[in-house]
């Protein structure tokens, strides 16, 4: 039966969601819009089986199909990002991470990560997060006056924490990840260098930002950001971190099951397969190119209106506002965007004087309104738009207008 008639609550919410994404502009930089292949996977009987195990060794029975589907996966992404070996079946970017530390490290042990206020994850060792309870966190940051990433503080760090495992890749980092400098601190401490590039995969995969894969031992992301896929991640190991330790492909998968997880979502992980085959299309490449475009053309344009920008600008998909100047806190300028019908996040930025619920800043991104066909142009409009909603809270019914008639340019994918 269809969903609107055996449950008709739950068909009319979903339906409205639809129209919200529609009408609005999702600018969330950690967010996109997934192509309807990779909604039909996700959405197939493949959610009704379990798979505990890998293929070829698995405990259930019934699972010839998902085999096949499982090893495409791992065959379409080891391809793709040029690596060895890889493990899809993390739930989420958290679990992979987790499961990199419980591969690698004991409890106890001193890891070392960039401070989430700075731009890190919480799973990078922030004070709340498993990663700094069970193990010994030392942090990491960016240099107050520049907002780039501080590594002379990080190598006197590194040389006295001498951590197991080094993290890097952020959440709210708008340059280039600068992967042989870590790696050369990695290195002069014997840690292990993990790349978080949930956030850039997708730019990393369409070759508009570096890939950590020659310098990093292991490389975790999660499917759904700029990769534009399900919800989900993957775990990689690169040939550098098989020679440092060949038993890596051993200690992730059992890292992940039976460690932490049990059965694999299978319907996920063919719907990241569908996703893997999309990156590596040449139009994906052309998207990836776009989204950068997209996001120096935005920056620019508040750049004039006066906004003050962490870094100055943008070398990737975010950028993230310091709105101390404009007099307004990050949590009313996410009000007044969202009433607009413009989504990004309230959030800190490096060496914020307010509270993480107050913060002073603003992040935003270009990876879902790019996927819609948006261009340079359009970010001119956007950037108008952001200013007038900022500046006066009176213009938000009337440009809440004007983006529900400029959304029926660009539909959804
Ligand atoms: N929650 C993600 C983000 O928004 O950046 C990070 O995991």
């Amino acid at each position: 039966m269809k969903l609107n008639k055996s449950d008709p609550q739950i068909a009319k919410l979903i339906e409205k969601e639809k129209e919200r994404q529609e009408t609005c502009l999702e600018m969330i930089p950690s967010e996109n819009h997934s192509s309807p292949a990779v909604r039909e996977a996700l959405g197939s009987i493949l959610t009704d089986k379990y798979a505990e195990g890998y293929p070829g060794k698995r405990y259930y029975a019934g699972l010839e199909f998902y085999d096949k589907i499982e090893i495409l996966c791992q065959e379409r992404a080891k391809k793709l990002f040029g690596v060895p070996f890889v493990n899809v079946q993390p739930y989420s970017g958290s679990p992979a991470n987790q499961a990199v530390y419980f591969a690698v490290c004991q409890p106890g042990d001193t890891i070392m990560g960039m401070s989430l206020p700075h731009g890190g994850h919480l799973t990078h060792g922030w004070k709340v997060n498993f990663s700094a309870k069970f193990y010994n966190s030392a942090q990491y940051g960016v240099d107050e006056k520049s907002g780039l990433i501080d590594f002379e503080k990080m190598e006197q760090l590194a040389k006295e924490a001498k951590p197991k495992i080094i993290f890097c890749g952020a959440t709210a980092y708008p340059r280039i990840f600068e992967w042989e400098k870590f790696a050369k601190i990695a290195e002069s401490v014997g840690a292990y260098l993990v790349a978080d590039i949930a956030h850039i995969a997708g730019l990393v995969v369409s070759g508009v930002h570096p890939s950590p894969v020659s310098f990093a031992d292991v490389v975790t992301t999660t499917t759904h950001k700029t990769l534009r896929g399900p919800r989900g991640a993957m775990i990689m190991a690169t040939e550098k971190g098989l020679k440092k330790d060949p038993e890596l492909p051993q200690k992730i998968n059992k890292a992940i099951f039976p460690g932490l997880q049990g059965g694999p979502h299978e319907n996920n992980i063919a719907a990241i397969a569908v996703c893997l085959k999309e990156a590596s299309s040449p139009s994906f490449k052309k998207y990836g190119k776009q989204i950068i475009k997209n996001s120096k053309a935005l920056a620019e344009e508040l750049l004039v209106r006066g906004f003050n920008l962490v870094t100055g600008g943008t070398d990737n998909h975010l950028i993230l506002i310091d709105l101390r100047n404009k007099k307004i806190s990050g949590k009313e300028a996410q009000i007044r965007l969202e009433k607009a019908g413009i989504t990004v996040n309230k959030n800190t930025i490096p060496f914020d004087p307010n509270p993480p619920f107050e913060p002073s800043g603003i992040r935003l991104g270009t990876p879902a309104i790019t996927t819609r066909g948006m261009k340079e142009k359009e970010m001119k409009i956007i950037a108008e738009w952001i200013d007038k909603v900022i500046v006066d809270e009176k213009s938000i019914s009337k440009v809440r207008q004007e983006i529900k008639k400029f959304c029926r340019k660009f539909p959804l994918p």
